[in-house]
């Protein structure tokens, strides 16, 4: 059924009010049931199952004039706290209204965020706190006066968004046009000015000196380079910066003296992307092991490691090619700050400073997580680093001094941890802050807020949550893979939206967290690096040579620490997979729903890639996910029909890998509960491997579900598998299809998912947020008061609460 837009003109109250009216009998019987299964709370499936029960089609067609059917399918949960059913409405993505329904009474009540949240906080604490102050966190006030875009197919485009308000804004009178001038002027590198110099100090003097400066520049031949005429210019007032030869240096001044007759977001877009405002990069990723070899694969070490030495080659390309035009002669640092892990044997964890392969002027600098007692020696969880990270902020910013010998320009922050130390250290440098969440925990583990004192030992999501909302809510600007990370989609919830309003009962309440609405938000998707994953049809480049390795991994039948369980037909196409053995990555899900489908395990055989056969794990879920995975081999008489291989980590290899994989005519399989992005879906799709990915999360946008690969649903394994079998059986009668699909992939990938967009488009927003930061330095004083408060009072606590992994076991 095609689903009508929920508007404010009818409220989800007023809906639901007109159908109670009008059919009240049918209403009654649906929330009784919800009602009869007692104080709870309902997910989207449970509540549209039980309106399927309720009513037949000739019921829904009469309700249908009230569009009480779409009211209920866009209800994200329900909480029943008898004789009350309060839902969440979620009419499009980002916007949200709540309600109850007395069902003794009747009678239907719009709820504001905070009542909502309190009715909920009532389910999962038994009592109301009304009694008790709550801390309300809102930060909605500090936005208000700001414009955003209403309309959900702006959101993730924000530097369109914030261009068009600059230049308007630069456009008010003759004053407006200041702050660009004084941006120039105080612009330098190391105390070298650049751009202007102390001659011009009005915006006629500066048009005054372009204008000549353009018939001189017009006089002289186009290529003549900047050093020719760098005297002449510096008179008139202007320093270098501008360009590497006359014809560039015209383009520039051109630029902005069409930018101070008439702005317009693309011009403005234009020239304050060629000022030279990027030489020192830093790049925040404190947890895992952080390296560049024998790393994959290990608990917290998995994507992004890989994203970030994909990132720093292409920005540094990016940032020379940049730097060249600008007709400056000045090396660019990036560094990726990462935890010193003094006893990682077989790894440079343990080394300070290390050189990224591929690049000139990129490092990773290692810091040591430090305590009182000296130097944290071994490997921590991603989950229980908060009480080491303020001291680590501070040895970082001096080992920064020490290294740069400048502030860096711009400070990148990854995942939580990341992103909390980006924000201290932007906060103290005041420097340009973007944030990369990879993955926002809450979404990966369902109700952890509201419950959020269950999982509190294992894993102190109190502490995450709250350093995810103060990084989000400090950071200039955010990148975020795909449109589904922001605001999800027609049906599910996004990662940042699910942060928008939520409780921690007994901690706080958020009432505003984050507006997916924000221009901050901009999607810049990252791609695979095209030297290791390219087409399994790209002959003359594969790397046969490899061939007899791959062959010992898969079907060699002895076993050993590398691998177990041998392929009894080695004829048959392979399915694959490859992941750290998270939970959430759920590989054991597929060997069980691969297990109890005979045909499929007729048709192809199992390969997956994930843990370490060599030595026992210190991760908790890793531990439980081998137990779980030999007693499905057992439970399904898996022998002969799988092979599970330890964590690759060869990432050349593993290219090969994939591209082997195609050879047998097989596919990937990506079962993941929930996946914030999917690199393996990249790098399989990168290959040509037809490949097929949980529909939860990232994967669920990056593929086009039937093109260029296929959807499954890790929670519904029969389905999954027969949507695999199908495919296979369909590829039996007419071997095209598995040609079709594969090139399909390698079509969305050229299309959307490549370094070369992603490093011009991070270049671009650095200078429009860098020149934002500097226009509205004063206006955001007030929200880094109040998130300087919520640290000091709220996370430090939190923090302090974690108890101090213990020291002594080596960590590898
Ligand atoms: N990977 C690997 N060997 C392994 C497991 C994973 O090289 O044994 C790599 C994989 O190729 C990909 C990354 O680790 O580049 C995993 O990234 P993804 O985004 O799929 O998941 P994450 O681990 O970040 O959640
Ligand atoms: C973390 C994840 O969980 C993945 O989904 C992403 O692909 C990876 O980071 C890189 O962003």
């Amino acid at each position: 059924m095609s689903q009508r837009t929920l508007t404010r003109a009818h409220s989800v109250r007023e809906r639901i009010g007109d159908s109670l009216s009008s059919h009240p009998n049918e209403l009654v019987a649906l929330f009784s049931r919800f009602v009869h299964q007692g104080k709870g709370m309902l997910q989207p499936h449970q509540l549209l199952a039980e309106y399927g029960a309720v009513f037949s089609e000739a019921d829904r067609e009469k309700l249908k004039d009230g569009a009480f059917e779409d009211v209920i399918r866009a209800a994200q949960e329900a909480i029943v706290i008898p004789p009350w059913v309060a839902l969440a409405i979620r009419p499009r993505p980002g916007v949200w209204e709540y309600v109850r329904v007395n069902i003794s009474e009747l009678a239907v009540e719009e709820l504001t965020v905070p009542e909502y949240l309190q009715f909920k906080e009532e389910l999962a604490d038994g009592s109301l706190q009304n009694g008790n102050f709550v801390l309300e966190l809102d930060f909605e006030p500090f936005n208000a006066s700001f414009p955003r875009p209403s309309l959900s197919k702006s959101i993730g485009n924000g530097v369109q968004f914030l261009n068009r308000h600059l230049s308007s804004k630069l456009f008010q009178d003759k004053e407006s046009l200041y702050p660009l001038l004084n941006f120039l002027r105080k612009h330098n590198y190391k105390g070298m000015s650049m751009m202007l110099n102390d001659r011009i100090q009005s915006l006629s003097a500066l048009r005054a000196a372009l204008r000549k400066a353009e018939q001189h520049l017009l006089s002289i031949p186009s290529k003549t380079p900047y050093s020719e005429f760098n005297h002449r210019f510096q008179e008139l007032g202007l320093e270098k910066g501008w360009g590497d030869t006359a014809r560039r240096v015209y383009e520039n001044i051109h630029l902005l003296l069409d930018l101070l007759e008439a702005p317009d977001p693309t011009t403005l877009e234009n020239f304050l992307g060629t000022i030279p405002m990027m030489f020192n990069v830093v790049i925040l990723s404190p947890h895992g092991y952080f390296a560049q070899a024998n790393v994959l694969g290990y608990p917290d070490t998995g994507g992004q490691v890989v994203y970030i030495l994909d990132q720093v080659r292409a920005l540094e390309d990016e940032m020379l090619l940049r730097i060249k035009r600008q007709g400056l002669h000045i090396t660019p640092r990036i560094l990726i700050v990462t935890r010193l892990l003094p006893d990682a044997v077989g790894t440079t964890c343990g080394q300070r400073l290390e050189k990224v392969l591929g690049t000139e002027h990129t490092h990773i600098l290692r810091v040591p997580f430090r305590t009182e007692n000296g130097i944290v020696r071994k490997w921590i969880s991603r989950f229980e680093v908060w009480p080491f990270l303020e001291t680590y902020t501070e040895d970082v910013a001096n080992e920064l001094a020490a290294e740069l010998q400048a502030t860096p320009d711009l400070i990148i922050g990854n995942y939580s941890d990341g992103n909390l130390v980006s924000t201290l250290l932007a906060h103290k440098l005041g420097v340009t802050q973007c944030t990369i969440a990879h993955a926002l925990e809450k979404t990966k583990y369902p109700n952890s807020d509201i419950y959020w004192k269950k999982f509190e030992n294992q894993y102190h999501f109190s502490c995450q949550f709250t350093a995810d909302l103060i990084a989000m809510n400090h950071a200039d600007f955010i990148i975020t893979s795909t449109f589904q990370e922001i605001a999800g989609s027609k049906d599910t919830v996004g990662q940042y939206e699910s942060h928008t309003a939520f409780a921690l009962p007994g901690l706080y309440r958020v009432v505003h967290g984050i507006d997916v609405f924000d221009p901050k938000f901009n999607i810049v998707s990252p791609g695979a690096d095209t030297t290791i994953y390219f087409p399994y049809t790209e002959k003359q480049k594969r790397l046969t040579s490899l061939h007899p390795e791959i062959e010992e991994l898969l079907f060699n039948p002895k076993d050993n620490t590398e691998h177990k369980g041998v392929l009894k037909d080695i004829k048959k196409p392979i399915i694959f997979s490859m992941a750290r053995l998270d939970r959430v990555k759920n590989l054991t899900g597929l060997v069980e729903f691969y297990g109890k489908n005979d045909r499929l395990k007729e048709l192809v055989n199992l390969v997956v890639v994930g843990g370490d056969h060599g030595k026992e794990s210190k991760d908790r879920e890793e531990q439980a996910e081998f137990k779980k995975m030999y007693s499905l081999i057992e439970k399904y008489n898996l022998h002969g029909h799988i092979r599970w291989i330890s964590a690759q980590m060869n990432r050349v290899r593993n290219g090969e890998l994939y591209r082997y994989i195609a050879d047998t005519r097989g596919a990937f399989i990506q079962p993941a509960f929930y996946e914030a992005f999917g690199l393996t879906v990249i790098e399989s799709m990168t290959c040509g491997l037809p490949t097929f990915a949980t529909v939860h999360g990232g994967p669920g946008e990056i593929i086009v579900d039937g093109v260029s690969g296929f959807h499954i649903d890790p929670y519904q394994g029969d389905k999954a598998a027969n949507i695999i079998l199908n495919f296979f059986g369909k590829c039996k009668e007419d071997p095209t299809y598995w040609d079709k699909i594969s090139r399909g992939g390698l079509q969305r990938i050229e299309e959307k998912y490549t370094w070369k967009l992603y490093s011009e488009r991070l270049m671009t927003l650095s200078g429009v947020y860098g020149f934002w930061k500097y226009v509205s330095n004063l206006d955001r004083r007030e929200t880094r008061r109040y998130l300087e408060m919520f640290y000091a009072l709220k996370y430090r606590n939190l923090a302090k609460s974690v108890p101090l992994a213990a020291d002594g076991e080596s960590c590898i």
